[in-house]
């Protein structure tokens, strides 16, 4: 994979460099146009890249030097139309960045270790939770996303849909794995066949970054109390137990998570 490298916001080393208004760039794909085919044909790859996720960035950049262009002046009539484009874009370009990550031409299989320890607290097993999202994708209205997020406010995953880029959503959350399912993703692929490229979508899924993502957000804080309440909790938090569902002689709990505290924290109540 390629490391996001100086791209303004990415991550070097748990510190985020922070991102000037009107500074974002469209991140390079992390793999060839074509290696996501037969799944992903390299056509649909290159212009849903190239051109939609461009045209988010660009988007989010001209309203990020819309509003400093208002504070500048004190002028905020148009404040409502940038703070719409705002959210849209700036989400837009979040989720595509997610979803290329997200996939890998050696992806697929099954979730691992920390992953589907919680899928399996969480959404009691890993076919549930492959089904609920599986469906929640299809059933989306026109334009829209399949998010799996982890909610540090509550200590677990859930999974959320997206109407558009930013309706919908969860204060908080915090996607781990996003799946595009605006028509300009698979149409050249699938035509109006949704379900068969959320079908194929699978054999992609890049588990090893949905982990990796997992480990950054379960380092996230998002308190929903004042000051004195430590680390993860929001009221009295029982034992962990041990992770429920892991196999008989299977890899069980991949170690102690990152962050305050020891083991997996969250595991259900
Ligand atoms: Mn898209």
């Amino acid at each position: 994979m390629t490391p996001k490298g100086n791209q303004p916001g990415a991550e070097t080393s748990g510190a985020v460099v922070p991102v000037p208004p009107g500074g974002h760039r469209l991140p390079p794909l992390p793999y060839a146009y074509d290696a996501l085919e037969p799944y992903i044909s390299e056509t649909q790859l290159r212009i849903h890249h190239d051109r939609h996720h461009a045209a988010y960035v660009e988007g989010l950049n001209a309203a990020e030097l819309a509003l400093v262009d208002e504070r500048a002046r004190l002028d905020f009539s148009l404040v409502r139309y940038w703070e719409r484009e705002l959210a849209f874009n700036g989400s837009g370009d979040i989720l595509h960045s997610i979803y290329w990550t997200n996939m890998s031409p050696s992806g697929g299989g099954e979730p691992t270790g920390l992953v589907r320890d919680h899928i399996v607290a969480h959404f009691g097993s890993v076919l549930a939770f492959h089904e609920q999202f599986s469906r929640a994708a299809l059933d989306v209205e026109g334009s829209g996303w399949g998010v799996l997020v982890w909610q540090p406010q509550w200590g677990r995953l859930e999974i959320l849909t997206a109407w558009r880029h930013e309706d919908l959503t969860q204060w908080g959350t915090i996607p781990v794995l996003v799946l595009d399912v605006w028509e300009h993703a698979y149409y050249l692929d699938y035509q109006n066949r949704r379900a068969d490229y959320i079908r194929a979508w699978w054999n992609v899924v890049n588990w090893p970054d949905v982990e990796r993502r997992l480990r950054l957000a379960m380092a996230a804080q998002v308190p929903m109390q004042s000051h004195g309440a430590s680390g993860h909790g929001h009221g009295p938090v029982p034992p962990a137990p041990a992770p429920g569902g892991a196999p008989p002689g299977g890899t069980g709990p991949a170690g102690p998570a990152p962050g305050p505290g020891p083991g997996l924290p969250g595991l259900p109540r």
